[in-house]
């Protein structure tokens, strides 16, 4: 299991609250950056994070590769690739990186997309969701034989309705 998340602003307790219910289960825990903390706080133990345009830290990475759970993972803020304007640029780099999935924040919004063969996911917002769901969110993956599945969760950890997918694992 992965657990995905983005775009904390300033709060900790999201994040501190998914640590906590994942430190255990899941083998990776990403961070889609606009964190807005300094790359050396101690809450990104056991959390893979990445630079957004408002980490003004550059010890983050701008982008990571991650391997877990059998796949490798591209996983990137989102605003140096004009995710807002179309998801190619993203899913070539992940191509690139041998990555079949790739993570991305910065848009704030659920997004489950097939890119150029890349599963794209955005897990949305653990601060300040935006769009058609106003919930704080983040996204669950887990890695089947031959499917991909996402499942949306709220910050009490329950499943948020018609944010459920499954994805046909076509490059693995
Ligand atoms: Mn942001």
């Amino acid at each position: 299991m992965i657990i995905i998340m983005s775009d904390s602003h300033g709060e900790s307790e999201a994040i501190d609250n998914i640590k906590t219910k994942y430190q255990h289960d899941a083998s990776l825990i990403i961070h889609c950056g606009d964190s807005e903390f300094p790359a050396t706080d101690p809450i990104w133990q056991g959390v893979s994070v990445v630079r957004g345009n408002c980490d003004f830290d550059n010890g983050f990475p701008e982008s990571t590769v991650l391997t877990a759970d059998g796949i490798s993972i591209f996983a990137t803020h989102g605003h140096l690739y004009n995710v807002g304007f179309t998801l190619s640029h993203l899913a070539q780099t992940a191509t690139e990186n041998h990555c079949p999935v790739a993570t991305f924040g910065h848009l704030h919004t659920p997004i489950v997309r097939v890119e150029e063969g890349v599963l794209c996911i955005n897990p949305g917002s653990v601060a300040q969701p935006r769009g058609q769901y106003q919930t704080k969110m983040y996204a669950k993956l887990e890695v089947t034989p031959d499917t991909y599945v996402i499942t949306y969760l709220d910050l009490a950890h329950q499943p948020i309705d018609g944010l459920a997918f499954e994805v046909p694992r076509v490059n693995k």
